[in-house]
């Protein structure tokens, strides 16, 4: 069984709260951080076990991942057996299919931030409230770079991002935590595949203090919602007995491989099925494979090209279960007016995926998978939600369901936005405690 006191909380369970902040810094003085690390950081790093027990849950919660200059900041050079952590995201993003930096938030643009505090809690208040008391404690030992706000949508639309989808309905139950109570359907992973040092973690030449830390992977993907649905509007899918409304509908839903309710359109082919779609024994229990269609080229019920199918192909690879993440993502909308000197209120996804080896992970999924044309067939065209061709014209098939070689064309970078991010680790408490600090 997992060390559930020595793992932060965010990673296998998320913190699921309604508001969250990323605060980006730097360490500027490291002999003067790392005490403070130790004695006020430290302490009030969230763990799994805090998470679990809703009596033990802080009013905000804390969680804190390390870039790789962070790591090399505090006097640790170790290698951590993971080259895209090791480089760090800049350099990664033409492999991510991003078309340069020229929408990257000009301080993700480099290597200088260090590290990533996550705070969450009910109000936005709450987490001023601890930033300030971190802030006063750390002093001129680190500077913050960036942050980015987020928080859960109002109203019927909490655990719906901006598009719409209830998001969150399919994460890995993993072995040793919660395998156990795995809804059906749900993939079955070892915690070596999010955790590094446990069973499975396939990952060399890690050192012992990494153990049971995880590498967090941060984007800021900014989403076009009024474009997205515009292009609903204009182009619906016609005919299957559908208004041009339903169609409408039908389109994002087979975009996305859900409808808007979470239900998946494998099960739920032609309309929406609310109640299939919140009903947690049901809602994951599919894998594209039907006995009376061909698994290989039958896309009638969900296209290939399908964001839920790029990214867990399921059936289609005999459900691979080393390219897998946690998902611990939240809505943000920015006002960045005052940067951008003009009137721009940004909306998108804070997104955040822990996994033990990000090249098998994140990194996988988003370029072999997603941002190829030819998975998980010849042809079949990038996943139409986050894949990208360098801004390149996308032409993606199988969105028409009597109709699979009809092709729609997404210009350039669509709907979702790269705004960059960066590669961290998310160290385990002892470790904080044994190496980090001292
Ligand atoms: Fe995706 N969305 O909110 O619309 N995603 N995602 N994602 N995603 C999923 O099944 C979305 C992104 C995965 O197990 C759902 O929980 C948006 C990246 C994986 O069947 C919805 C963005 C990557 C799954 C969204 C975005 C992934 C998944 C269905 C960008 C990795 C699980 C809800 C702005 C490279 C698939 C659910 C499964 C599901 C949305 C990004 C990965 C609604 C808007 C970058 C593994």
């Amino acid at each position: 069984n997992l060390n559930l006191d020595d793992i932060q909380g965010d990673i296998l369970i998320g913190m699921k709260k309604n508001q969250e902040l990323f605060y980006f810094f730097s360490i500027l003085d490291s002999s003067d951080f790392k005490p403070k690390l130790a004695s006020d950081i430290l302490p009030n790093i969230t763990s799994t076990s805090q998470l679990l027990d809703v009596s033990k849950q802080p009013v905000t919660m804390l969680n804190i991942a390390f870039s790789a200059t962070g790591l090399s900041a505090l006097g640790v050079d170790e290698s951590l057996g993971d080259s895209a952590f090791a480089g760090g995201q800049f350099k990664d993003l033409r492999s991510l299919g991003d078309p340069g930096s020229d929408n990257w938030v000009p301080d993700f643009a480099g290597t200088d931030i260090h590290g990533v505090l996550l705070f969450a809690s009910d109000s936005q208040d709450n987490i001023n409230d601890a930033v300030f008391e971190l802030e006063s404690a750390l002093g001129g030992s680190i500077k913050k770079v960036y942050s980015l706000a987020a928080a859960a949508r109002p109203g019927s639309q909490a655990g719906h991002e901006h598009f719409g989808f209830l998001d969150g309905i399919s994460n890995p139950a993993v072995e040793g935590f919660n395998a156990d109570q795995a809804m059906p359907g749900q993939a079955r992973i070892s915690s070596g595949t999010i955790l590094l040092g446990e069973t499975g973690d396939f990952g060399r030449g890690r050192p012992a203090w990494a153990k049971d830390g995880s590498f967090l992977v941060f984007r800021q993907l900014k989403q076009l919602v009024p474009e997205f649905n515009k292009f609903l509007v204009d182009n619906p899918i016609v005919g299957n007995g559908l208004t041009r409304e339903e169609g409408s509908e039908l389109l994002g839903a087979r975009m996305m491989g859900r409808w808007k309710s979470g239900a998946p359109i494998d099960l739920a082919p032609l309309r929406d099925d609310p109640e299939l779609g919140a009903d947690p024994l049901r809602n994951n229990n599919f894998t594209y494979a039907h006995a009376d269609l061909d698994l290989s080229t039958d896309q009638s019920r969900c296209p290939f090209s399908a964001h839920t199918r790029k990214t867990r192909p399921r059936a289609d690879q005999g459900e691979n279960l080393v390219t897998q993440i946690m998902r611990a993502g939240i809505p943000y909308v920015s006002d960045d007016e005052a940067a951008a000197n003009t009137t721009s209120t940004e909306r998108g996804l804070a997104f955040v995926a822990y996994q033990s080896n990000i090249g098998n992970g994140f990194r996988f999924m988003q370029q072999t998978w997603a941002n190829s044309i030819n998975f998980v067939n010849p042809g079949v065209g990038v996943d139409p939600i986050i894949g990208s061709l360098a801004g390149a014209e996308r032409v993606i098939k199988g969105m028409d369901p009597s109709n699979a070689n009809q092709t729609i064309t997404l210009t350039g970078n669509n709907f979702v936005i790269s705004r960059g991010g960066e590669y961290f680790f998310a160290p385990s408490l002892s470790a904080i405690a044994s190496k980090l600090s001292v």
